[in-house]
């Protein structure tokens, strides 16, 4: 079924495509996928292989169409190949992709971040959030001349290596490599804390307070599925970073331009001392960024001496991509709409489930949303592992079926855009309703 994206699919997707891309590409890329959480390990079977997107929708190399609810893991607020955003990367790339000289863009784009996000004075752009939250560890633990950094259980900053750490066993709460590869001496200058948990960061900083460079977290845990900070948590953290004379990171690379123009922070009224970015201020190309307090920046590079660089930092294109979706957004009248349609979804879920009994627990900020598989309120890393995979991957391939793309995992977020219309809503929650009774949950 080649016919134009919109068109609902029906019955078992074909995988013909996808079954025989994904072997070749398994022959030389690990897993066949450039990023794990491509490969489905998640819900299991094949992963698809898509061929193209159009606002809320995508289709697969197998002429399958879908409703996308994974947005690119969050880039894509206004949707697929956006006029505005294409023409804006057609423009630059006209004059060429990349220069390795600064440009008006990179300058037009630090001009709306620094207007965006409340606590930004100084921005520096890279490629990807892990490139951010790398660089602002780095430049944190410049500023305090201290090594140890506190990071929360089942949240991710991306994959540098004194990230990619799991609780230590015990009350020292020191970190263990979560990955082959990382140093055990990277691993025990992070320290592990529980999202929502004041009293493990309490512990954290009682044990190495005047040890910690940093305390970096996502303001809105979103590695986990989505699990919103409880009252008081985020207010607690800048307390204590304060105290101890440690630098507050609030990881927005999901959350900025999300769930608010000015982010997370902006919705909670809490300042960090630094903050990065990426996903959307990048448009749906490679671009993120971090920022903080000017003393804080100064210390980076060619001004300060905390080294970071990067060949295709602020590229043309991303920049222009950005520019274009960032001024989508800058007038703030699109989140009522996306807090709206994903109101409207997270509760038709819930009413599903009840009608069904199926056992689901939907969290929700502004317009990302996970619906878990759980009798109990999932409000934190230890109740988002207790989650039933197996039904989310059941929920998964049936929504494959009625042509709704969710995110290939239970912990990850969905995320509505703004070309999901009340049309597509409404297919969706009849695809959860189908499923549901197809499962006969309960
Ligand atoms: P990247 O290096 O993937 O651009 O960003 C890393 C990162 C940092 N901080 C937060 C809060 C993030 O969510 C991410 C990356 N998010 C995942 C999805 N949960 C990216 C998807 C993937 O790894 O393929």
């Amino acid at each position: 079924m080649a016919g134009r994206i919109g068109e609902m699919a029906s019955g078992e997707p074909r995988t013909g495509g996808s079954a025989k891309l994904f072997e070749r590409a398994r022959r030389l890329i690990p897993g066949g996928v450039n990023s794990p959480v491509r490969a489905f390990k998640g819900v299991g079977g094949t992963p698809i292989f898509i061929q193209r997107g159009s606002g809320c929708r995508v289709e697969d190399v197998d002429g399958n169409h879908y409703i996308d609810y994974l947005g690119s893991w969050g880039p894509l607020i206004l949707g697929h190949a956006v006029e505005s955003v294409v023409e804006a990367i057609r423009q630059a790339a006209e004059d060429g992709t990349s220069f390795g000289a600064p440009t008006e863009r990179e300058v037009r784009l630090t001009e709306k971040i620094v207007q965006a996000v409340p606590s930004i004075e100084m921005v520096r752009l890279v490629s990807s959030g892990t490139e951010a939250c790398m660089s602002a560890l780095r430049v944190a633990r410049a500023f305090t001349g201290r090594d140890k950094i506190v990071k929360f259980d089942g949240c991710y900053h991306g994959h540098a290596d004194g990230l990619l750490v799991r609780a230590g066993s015990g009350a020292l709460t020191l970190g263990a490599p979560d990955s082959p590869g990382v140093p055990a001496a990277y691993a025990r200058e992070t320290v592990s804390a529980q999202y929502n948990d004041l009293a493990s960061v309490e512990s954290a900083f009682g044990q190495f307070g005047a040890e910690i460079a940093a305390v970096i977290v996502e303001p809105i845990a979103a590695n986990m599925g989505v699990v919103p900070p409880r009252p008081g948590f985020l207010e607690g953290l800048r307390r204590l970073t304060r105290e101890h004379g440690a630098v507050l990171i609030f990881d927005e690379v999901m959350s900025g331009f999300r769930v608010a123009y000015g982010g997370a922070q902006e919705l909670y009224g809490i300042h960090p001392d630094m903050t990065t970015l990426g996903k959307i201020v990048g448009g749906g190309l490679p671009l993120a960024a971090y920022g903080g307090r000017r003393e804080i920046m100064e210390l980076v590079s060619p001004v300060g001496t905390v080294y970071q660089a990067g060949t295709l930092s602020g590229n043309p294109l991303a920049t222009a991509a950005g520019l274009a979706t960032l001024s989508a957004l800058e007038d703030r009248a699109a989140y009522p709409a996306l807090e709206r349609r994903a109101s409207v979804l997270a509760e038709g879920i819930g009413d599903a489930a009840e009608r069904s009994g199926a056992p689901i627990s939907v969290t929700r900020v502004g317009s990302m949303l996970t619906p878990f598989f759980s009798r109990e309120p999932v409000e934190d890393y230890e109740s988002a592992k207790r989650s039933d995979t197996a039904n989310y991957a059941r929920l998964f391939w049936s929504m494959i079926r009625c042509g709704v793309y969710l995110p290939p995992s239970q912990f990850e977020a969905s995320f509505v855009s703004l070309a999901h219309g009340d049309a597509e809503i409404e297919q969706t929650l009849a695809a959860v309703q189908a499923s549901f009774s197809a499962s006969g949950e309960g």
